[in-house]
């Protein structure tokens, strides 16, 4: 049976059996139980055979379905070399930061032959989210999709799909990704790019190799699919596009939005995009191929290759179609590598649905305004060394010119233990310590500070964050994630901030909700959000080589005064250091 094929049925069979749970059981929380085994597998993709790290042998990984509501409780075990953590990207971990994941974040690794339970609960959520490994770039094969339903007896506030299908979009390399970040860090240069990009593990007819490592959808004419896409590639955000046909986009990061259509869409890495596939109808057999390749808008190189996949219409009383002649299928015409207008104007399309039963809970004051930097800079080589990074220097990321440094313990075990001491310093800035023209010609001085900062918020605070891009090294689109919440995004732009006018055009009323937000090439972008839930949070751009180069930084959200606005105590099991 094909990939499709069998991911779908997986998924039509999970969902029959979650149904007839749920049936069984009206009243009160489902919980859903997981084992994930961490193992190694050899694959082959690009005529080559590699061996990967893997949740329970598959290649993507298993997805995790639950409804609105439920439980999760997933035991992950560690039967590899590599230190491992699991993300639940996009989960708010209401109360259950122990569960969130990010190693030396909440957690330490689950070092080998350990195991660790995560548990949560997915609250006020529905649509798809994914999970990932979040240690160094162990991610690049250990990631899978979570399928979130609404509650039972809810229906879509669309038309209802007749198939649903996860479309996860990866990066393959042909070496150990391990090795490549490891070599990018000796060095201080930027790290070896991928070979390919995949649809659900498959790189496609494109690239120079087996083209039996080929994605295909088998649909019939006439009917709605539900394609819940998902970009969990490393370092590259994505255009998407299926030939002679429009995608609806309704939801975004688990979050309905206002139904638009398009003939591609655009999907940052951590980002997720519910898409609706209306199928022809009179239509005989045919294939049309899906393309997926970067948006891309920094200096340093990076793949630029495009990964196929093949929607296919089977009627069974045609002649069948050979896709594998290449040059009958349909291509779309997908904007260029470096469309920025495109990326604007999509952006610009996503609106919450604010309606009553959905409403869009925007904050309304800013008991705290935040304004970060975004963007890259450099470190002195060390002095026996040779480096390969800009002037002979060492790459470096930073958010505020901090380029935020692993502690060697986890953050939030510090921290509930009262032993932070050492471990990281409260003072995180507010704002840029130096001010300067962020898009304008950039500064001599490249060098970023270091340190392991967070800034800490008391319980209930509502934060307006503005997050700049700079020039230093060439401005770049960066898709900041955080942690432990949704945002609102009020407002985006380009050039600098300007604290006096951008603030009057804010969009209050129905802007998107979401995880993981674009801040836009040589811009900015303005985010709400409300920090009910006590923990510290992760919040770092999700092109992995920015976070491995600092990139990143933590919010500490602090108990509230009522015994429900408290972190409880972590799991007896959590992993130490
Ligand atoms: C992967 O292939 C190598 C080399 O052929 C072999 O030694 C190893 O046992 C294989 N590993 C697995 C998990 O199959
Ligand atoms: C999961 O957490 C809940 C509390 O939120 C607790 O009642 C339950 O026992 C936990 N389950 C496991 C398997 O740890
Ligand atoms: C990265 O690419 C260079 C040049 O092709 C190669 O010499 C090096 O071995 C690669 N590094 C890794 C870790 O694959
Ligand atoms: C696909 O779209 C092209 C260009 O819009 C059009 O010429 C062609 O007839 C379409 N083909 C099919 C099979 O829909
Ligand atoms: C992709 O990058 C390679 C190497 O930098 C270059 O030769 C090629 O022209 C690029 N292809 C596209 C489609 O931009
Ligand atoms: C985009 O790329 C094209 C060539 O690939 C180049 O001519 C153009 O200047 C680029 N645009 C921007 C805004 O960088
Ligand atoms: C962006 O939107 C504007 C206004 O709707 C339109 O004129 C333009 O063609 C669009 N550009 C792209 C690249 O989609
Ligand atoms: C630099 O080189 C000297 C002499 O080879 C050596 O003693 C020292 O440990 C090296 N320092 C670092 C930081 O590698
Ligand atoms: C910042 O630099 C840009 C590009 O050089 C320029 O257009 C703009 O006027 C500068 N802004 C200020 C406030 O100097
Ligand atoms: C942090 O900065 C200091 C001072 O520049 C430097 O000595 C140290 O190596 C840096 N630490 C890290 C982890 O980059
Ligand atoms: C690339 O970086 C250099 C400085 O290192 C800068 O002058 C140039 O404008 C950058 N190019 C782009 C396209 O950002
Ligand atoms: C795994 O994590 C532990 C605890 O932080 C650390 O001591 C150890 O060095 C790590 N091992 C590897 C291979 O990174
Ligand atoms: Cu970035």
């Amino acid at each position: 049976m094909d990939v499709l094929g069998s991911l779908g049925l997986a998924l039509l069979f999970i969902t029959l059996i979650s149904l007839e749970l749920s049936l069984a059981q009206q009243t009160g929380t489902i919980t859903r139980h997981y084992e994930f085994n961490i193992v190694m597998i050899n694959v082959t993709r690009l005529c080559h055979t590699k061996s990967i790290a893997t949740v329970n042998g598959k290649f993507p990984g298993p997805s995790i379905v639950a409804r609105e509501g439920d439980q999760l409780v997933i035991r992950v075990i560690n039967h590899v070399q590599n230190n491992i953590t699991l993300h639940w990207h996009g989960v708010r971990q209401l109360r259950s930061a122990w569960a969130d994941g990010p190693a030396y974040i909440t957690q330490c690794p689950i070092q080998t032959g350990h195991s660790y339970v995560y548990n949560y609960t997915i609250v006020g959520q529905r649509g798809t989210l994914w999970w990932h490994a979040h240690i160094s770039w162990m991610r690049s094969t250990i990631y899978g999709p979570i399928i979130i339903l609404p509650k039972l007896g809810v229906p879509y506030p669309f038309s209802k799909p007749n198939k649903e299908v996860p479309i996860i979009l990866g990066e393959w390399f042909n070496s150990d990704s391990e090795a490549i970040i490891n070599q990018a860090l000796q060095t201080g240069g930027g790290p070896n790019v991928s070979e390919a990009y995949t649809i659900n593990g498959l790189p496609g007819p494109l690239y120079n190799c087996l083209a039996k490592d080929t994605f295909k959808l088998n649909v019939k004419p006439g009917k709605v699919y539900l394609l819940r896409i998902i970009n969990a590639v490393l370092n590259d955000e994505l255009f998407f596009s299926i030939a002679n046909h429009s995608l609806t986009t309704v939801d975004v990061d688990a979050i309905y939005v206002k139904p638009f259509t398009t003939d591609t869409i655009l999907i940052g890495p951590g980002q997720t995009t519910n898409v609706l596939l209306h199928t022809k109808s009179n239509i005989p057999n045919a294939a049309f191929l899906m393309l997926a390749r970067p948006y891309a808008t920094g200096n340093g190189t990076f793949d630029n290759s495009t990964v196929a996949g093949i929607l296919h219409y089977k009627n069974p009383n045609k002649s069948s179609v050979n896709y594998k002649n290449l040059p009958v299928l349909l291509k779309p015409t997908l904007p260029s590598l470096n469309d920025t207008e495109f990326a604007t104007n999509f952006t610009n399309k996503l609106r919450s649905l604010a309606t009553k039963q959905f409403p869009a809970n925007v904050p309304l004051k800013k008991d705290k305004k935040f304004f970060f930097t975004v963007g890259l800079g450099t470190s002195p080589c060390p002095k026996n060394q040779t480096c390969q990074g800009p002037n002979g220097a060492m790459f470096k990321a930073s958010v505020n010119n901090v380029s935020f440094v692993m502690p060697a313990t986890a953050l939030l075990q510090s921290h509930f233990s009262g032993q932070s001491n050492g471990v990281y310093s409260p003072n995180f800035p507010m704002i840029p310590l130096n001010q300067f023209n962020y898009t304008g010609t950039p500064p001599n001085n490249s060098m970023v500070s270091n340190g392991t900062k967070v800034v800490v918020l008391p319980f209930n605070t509502s934060v307006e964050l503005v997050m700049q891009d700079t020039s230093i090294l060439g401005v770049e689109s960066h898709p900041l994630h955080l942690h432990g919440f949704n945002f609102f995004v009020v407002g985006q732009g380009y050039g600098n901030y300007d604290p006096v006018i951008d603030p009057t055009k804010f969009n209050l009323v129905d802007p998107v909700e979401r995880n993981t937000v674009g801040v836009p090439v040589g811009g900015w972008v303005a985010i709400r959000f409300l920090a009910d839930n006590p923990g510290v949070w992760f919040m770092h751009c999700h092109l992995e080589v920015h976070t491995s180069w600092g990139l990143k930084m933590a919010w500490l959200v602090l108990d509230g005064s009522l015994p429900n606005q408290k972190l409880p105590p972590p799991p007896s099991d959590l992993p130490q250091c």
